[in-house]
């Protein structure tokens, strides 16, 4: 089992769209552990971007992502980490495909409503920087043994 970090945008919040794409993790089957509603600082999200601090729309994106509250989750399941970015579609959603949380929600690259984790080691350092360990509820959900085999 794979942990990532999903977190609706200050874009996707103020949209009405938290319940949406809470429903798309849920229907597919991953189990929420932990999850909470903030308005992140700016140096909050300069950390949680530091691997983009050279690009030109570092600022920027720093700015709008602390510029209203965020929907923050940690969402378990096989896979979890390659499944959650393909449910997000891509950075681009001019590039991402109808199904896709990105290429059916929103239209602009700077305002693309959801995060999520790319790969397994990000996704471990971004559940640190989010959350602490006494967020995390630990519960067995009922659909487990019907998902796996
Ligand atoms: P992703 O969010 O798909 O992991 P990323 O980590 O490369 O993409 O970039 C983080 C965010 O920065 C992305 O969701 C939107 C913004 N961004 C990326 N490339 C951009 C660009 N060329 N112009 C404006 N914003 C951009
Ligand atoms: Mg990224």
């Amino acid at each position: 089992m794979e942990r990532t970090f999903i977190a609706v945008k200050p874009d996707g919040v103020q949209r009405g769209l938290c319940g949406e794409i809470m429903k798309r993790f849920e229907h597919r089957g991953f189990k929420l552990v932990a999850a909470k509603f903030v308005q992140a600082s700016e140096d909050h999200m300069k950390k949680h971007y530091l691997d983009l601090k050279d690009k030109p729309f570092y600022a920027g994106l720093c700015k709008y992502m602390s510029a209203g509250p965020i929907f923050a989750m940690v969402w378990e399941g096989q896979n979890m980490v390659k499944l959650g970015r393909m449910m997000l579609g891509e950075t681009n959603p001019a590039d991402s495909k109808p199904g896709t949380i990105r290429g059916d929600l929103c239209v602009n690259i700077g305002r693309n409503i959801v995060h999520g984790s790319d790969t397994l080691e990000n996704a471990k350092m971004e559940v640190d920087l989010w959350f602490k360990a006494e967020e995390f509820v630990t519960y067995t959900s009922c659909e487990q043994a019907w998902l796996y085999e």
